[in-house]
């Protein structure tokens, strides 16, 4: 999905300072032009006049406090069993002892799973609300991520457009979303004590990530020169993130970029959801070779996305997975 240039939409335009914005209302060329600058230089950008309407955005947060309202042993009636990464989570992230200060659910995107999962049975009294919420929010940001991986593609002049936005469209994708909960602070004095990590620093393993949050502060993403700085997020917008798997399409050209939360940022709570838009588990990844001028050198090898989602998981959250795939 390219909107086209003639779109009403694409009228104004943001220049940004700092942290990349992107206005989906530019023309194409500019947009593609803008979007391929921000995912070399820092793998991140802020995306805004997406066009997702605010009923669907809304309804998805309304569903999710609904959710982590609820008394603990209700929420942990949607703990997975036996253990997956799907469903509810407290603190505990991944398999190998990382630990964060928040609660979240994780579930499948492929609308096969979404419509079947059991996990909506137990996250609500509605669970056809909750699940038509989530439905509802996954095909419009899964719609985005295609249209904006389309025009990066026409951007980088790949002969086939279809080249990123396929993997996600395709009906066997490992797409996940994510609905993080950081409680807030019980005083406000708790404040400037100690600040403390609420997810830590780590790259996303999939292609791109969309992020949505409350006006909640307490993202951070990591320049390449090593620099931590804050994102403030409008709860309006959205917030674009390079993974790892879209690094190895490129061959390095754009930079999965290292994130991480802080807790500890206000008496609010904090609500992001993330679409991890993500190849099938039967899907080789590899450098596309129009990616490989003349010249350099290939950097990663071929895997599929099986084996890199099984290295993930084997690993540490923080830890370099795509390391594991480089060719020298
Ligand atoms: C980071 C991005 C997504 O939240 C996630 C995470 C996954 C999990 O929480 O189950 C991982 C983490 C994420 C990367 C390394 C592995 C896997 C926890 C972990 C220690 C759902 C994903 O796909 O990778």
């Amino acid at each position: 999905m390219v909107l086209p240039s003639s779109s009403p939409l694409r009228t104004k335009k943001t220049h940004a300072i700092g942290i990349p914005i992107i206005d989906l209302s530019l023309d194409t060329a500019t947009l593609s032009d803008r979007i391929i600058t921000a995912c070399q230089d820092y793998g991140f950008f802020k995306l805004v006049n997406h066009g997702v309407p605010t009923e669907i955005i809304s309804k998805m947060e309304q569903v999710a406090q609904g959710f982590f309202s609820k008394p603990a042993s209700e929420k942990l009636k949607a703990k997975s069993n036996p253990p997956s990464p799907f469903g509810y989570g407290c603190r505990s992230i991944g398999f190998n002892g990382d630990v964060g200060e928040l609660e979240y659910l994780l579930l499948q995107a492929n609308p096969r799973s979404v419509l079947h999962s059991d996990t909506f049975n137990v996250v609500s009294d509605h669970p056809t609300d909750f699940s038509c919420a989530v439905d509802d929010y996954i095909h419009v940001v899964k719609n985005l991520t295609s249209g904006l991986l389309e025009i990066l593609a026409l951007g980088l002049s790949l002969t086939d457009t279809n080249v990123f936005s396929r993997l996600v469209q395709d009906t066997d994708s490992d797409s996940c979303f994510r609905i993080n909960h950081y409680p807030g602070l019980k005083l406000k004095t708790e404040s400037n004590q100690i600040k403390r990590i609420g997810f830590g620093e780590h790259s996303d393993p999939q292609i791109f990530t969309i992020l949505r949050s409350n006006d909640v502060p307490g993202l951070q993403i990591c320049t390449v020169d090593g620099l931590w700085i804050p994102v403030n997020i409008e709860p309006t917008d959205f917030c674009v993130f390079v993974g790892d798997a879209l690094e190895v399409l490129t061959n390095g050209r754009f930079k999965s970029v290292r994130h991480r939360v802080m807790a500890n940022m206000s008496t609010k709570s904090r609500i992001s959801m993330m679409y991890f838009a993500a190849p099938a588990m039967n899907e080789w990844i590899f450098p596309i070779p129009q990616m490989i001028s003349p010249g350099d050198l290939r950097l990663y090898k071929s895997f599929t996305w099986n084996e890199y989602k099984k290295a993930a998981y084997s690993l540490r959250l923080g830890d370099q997975r795509i390391d594991l795939f480089k060719c020298h």
